[in-house]
């Protein structure tokens, strides 16, 4: 049976698991570092990505797609393990927990591993920001600090050449720098935006609120961070970038951000072509997908680690002429965590159950079917770390509960309010979807072992006793 009609049965459910697994499709993830969901060609016009938007407009469009975390390292080590930072251990900035618990203690196992176990050839080339890849389950491959991934798309090419030859399936994993700053983009991708206007979003602001939902530092303090350094309110004397910023240097550094994407999308186009003159493009799954989104000044921030649609919402879609699905689009909540369960899927290998994704065959099979009610993002951040402490978010078709350190809400009606303007907490109207919301966030840090809760509106709400005497021995 050929391959494109074993995936075509699997997806619809008709195949056995054992039988699928003689298809064993190629996988090629392609996990980018800071890049945004607005930031690319079919959701603003202004950014030029005609190799992405290709790839997503003749594949499955994953418009709704939120990252496990909104941190480099935490969101990275939760691809790999499938698990939440809370469980996995890598909360923040630092790897260490990510090396202690999966590849000194192996209490989790990781995608790459699994897939190696089960007949595929693994790599990662890029920037791995968690150790050497082999380290944590890749048969081969390297961490390339390039600014603009040459030489981890000429590595990608060299491995495309090999596998061609020996015919066994494999994973090739690329996490590219860009479009993370230092935004240093070749002269020709930034001359792309010379003359292009940037309209700032209706939440773009020069500063942030002094409120916690836009702490980027540790719990307790209101502080910003912008690219590699904290930048405070009342910062030393002499450090002159991060808040506030003008609207025209803010569209400068906008431009400079779409030519790293640029730069990108072209690498991406000849990774394609080059898939293609290696006859493998007919049997391989291509992934589109971040580590986490970007602020580029609305709200008033730069970097990440907020809540915020900037900060944990993604571009990513799925491409391969395997899959039955065409130049379609879904709505449905999506994780980042749902990409390890969705290879083991098609690829027919069973899940090892610290999985807490979900597999995407049931979008990919119907893009109007949704695999979950609420999806959950974190960045709570070791308290001694001065990043990532004190957000968790739960999204909703509809809305956004945000839970912030020192306790405060916020709650986000995004049919109406698409860039959270309009914080509704007290709204005595959604008092009911502000409960549900609670909720789940109360069901899901009993499944991540997080004992801190929400505050408590209401008797009604009350989480329960166990976990309240929990909350009140923090
Ligand atoms: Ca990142």
């Amino acid at each position: 049976m050929k391959p494109l009609l074993l995936v075509a049965l699997l997806l619809l459910g008709l195949e056995t698991r054992s039988s699928c697994f003689a298809a064993r499709p190629n996988f090629v993830v392609i996990f980018s570092d800071d890049h945004t969901y607005r930031a690319i060609g079919y959701n603003n016009p202004a950014v030029q990505t005609p190799n992405l938007d290709r790839l997503a407009a003749t594949g499955l469009r994953l418009d709704r797609a939120f990252v496990a975390s909104p941190i480099c390292v935490a969101s990275r080590a939760s691809i790999y393990t499938g698990t939440y930072p809370q469980r996995h251990g890598s909360v923040g900035l630092s790897n260490g927990a990510f090396t202690q618990n999966v590849v000194v203690e192996k209490r989790f196992t990781t995608l790459p591993t699994v897939l190696g176990q089960a007949g595929y050839h693994t790599a990662l080339y890029g920037k791995s920001h968690l150790g050497e890849p082999t380290t944590f389950g890749f048969a081969e491959g390297r961490e390339i600090r390039d600014p603009n991934d040459a030489e981890t798309f000429a590595e990608a090419e060299k491995f495309l050449s090999r596998e061609a030859k020996l015919g066994r399936p494999f994973l090739l994993w690329l996490t590219p720098h860009n479009p993370h700053v230092p935004l240093s983009a070749p002269q020709r991708f930034k001359d792309l935006y010379k003359d292009t206007a940037i309209p700032l979003d209706p939440n773009w602001r020069e500063s942030p609120l002094l409120q916690s939902f836009f702490n980027q530092a540790a719990a307790g303090q209101i502080a910003f961070r912008d690219g590699p350094l904290p930048i405070y309110p009342n910062a030393p004397a002499g450090q002159t970038s991060g808040p506030p910023r003008s609207a025209a240097n803010m569209k400068e550094v906008i431009k400079a951000y779409y030519a790293d994407v640029s730069c990108l999308d072209e690498q991406v186009g000849q990774l394609v072509a080059r898939l293609k003159t290696a006859g493998l493009y007919e049997n391989t799954i291509i992934i589109y997908l971040s580590d986490n989104g970007y602020h580029l000044g609305n709200h008033g921030l730069g970097n990440k680690i907020t809540m915020h649609e900037e900060s944990v919402r993604v571009p990513m879609f799925i491409h391969s002429p395997l899959l039955p699905v065409k130049a379609a689009k879904s709505n449905a909540l999506v994780s980042s965590l749902d990409v390890f369960p969705t290879l083991l899927d098609l690829a027919g290998v069973p899940a090892p159950s610290q999985l807490m994704g979900k597999s995407l065959r049931p979008i990919l099979a119907a893009p109007s079917a949704t695999v979950r009610e609420y999806v959950v993002s974190e960045c709570v951040g070791p308290p001694e770390r001065r990043v990532g402490t004190g957000h968790r978010m739960v999204r909703t078709d509809h809305f956004k509960y945000i839970l912030s350190s020192s306790d405060e809400e916020a709650f986000f009606d995004l049919r109406s309010d698409a860039y959270e303007l309009k914080n509704l907490i007290a709204e005595p109207a959604l008092a009911g979807e502000i409960a549900r919301h609670r909720a789940f966030l109360h069901e899901w840090m009993e499944a991540v072992g997080e004992k801190r809760l929400p505050p408590v509106a209401a008797e009604e709400n009350a989480p329960p006793a166990k976990a309240r005497k929990n909350r009140k021995s923090q």
